[in-house]
């Protein structure tokens, strides 16, 4: 998983305990670089407990670059708010972590701290419309966005070619939809189900 060539099979790092048995080509050999390792992190084995498709079609866009970064849930506060923190790590056009877990619609208070040395900026969903906090470099932000659907949402860094690179994030609701908000269509499957 180094961010300059990335391995075909990034995401097969969840699984290695498992398939190191069954090990014969060299793109897996190669994952058991120390450089790699070191990248198979608590908030990595948390993205693919959330998402165990990352190496298959549709989620497999999501195991290529950005969720690098790793997955947390975000914490429900008394006041119903949830959070979560975003850190930026120098030298790696990166959100850490990159995937937020909602674990239904609602508030979420972001807190980031850019310890890189260039300037970013998170460029966020909130329903409706958007949400920009600056991020000078070694400086912090903070921002609260509403989502109240469950989904899927991006988020990016729109300096330069930052999202390019790696500085792109999803915020993921959990949920249901309420039932006055599904269209009249044959049934669909639903989460849980
Ligand atoms: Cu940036």
């Amino acid at each position: 998983m180094h961010r300059s060539s990335p391995p075909r099979h990034p995401m097969m790092l969840a699984g290695l305990a498992l398939s190191m048995i069954a090990l014969s080509s060299c793109d897996y050999v190669r994952l058991l670089r120390p450089s790699v390792l070191r990248q198979l992190n608590p908030r990595v084995v948390r993205l693919v407990d959330e998402l165990p498709a990352v190496d298959q079609q549709n989620e497999d866009i999501v195991g290529r670059l950005f969720p690098h970064g790793g997955l947390a849930h975000a914490e429900v506060g008394k006041d119903g708010v949830m959070r979560s923190r975003i850190h930026i790590p120098p030298n790696q056009f990166l959100w850490e972590p990159s995937v937020i877990v909602m674990p239904h619609g609602g508030d979420l208070e972001l807190e980031f701290q850019n310890e890189d040395h260039n300037f970013h900026i998170a460029f966020l969903p909130s329903t409706g419309e958007r949400q920009v906090v600056e991020l000078p470099m070694h400086h912090g932000g903070r921002a609260r966005i509403h989502l109240d659907q469950p989904g899927l949402y991006w988020f990016g860094c729109p300096v330069a070619n930052h999202a390019g690179r790696g500085m792109l994030g999803l915020v993921l609701v959990k949920g249901d939809v309420p039932a006055d908000a599904r269209l009249d269509r044959p049934q669909q499957r639903r989460p849980g189900h």
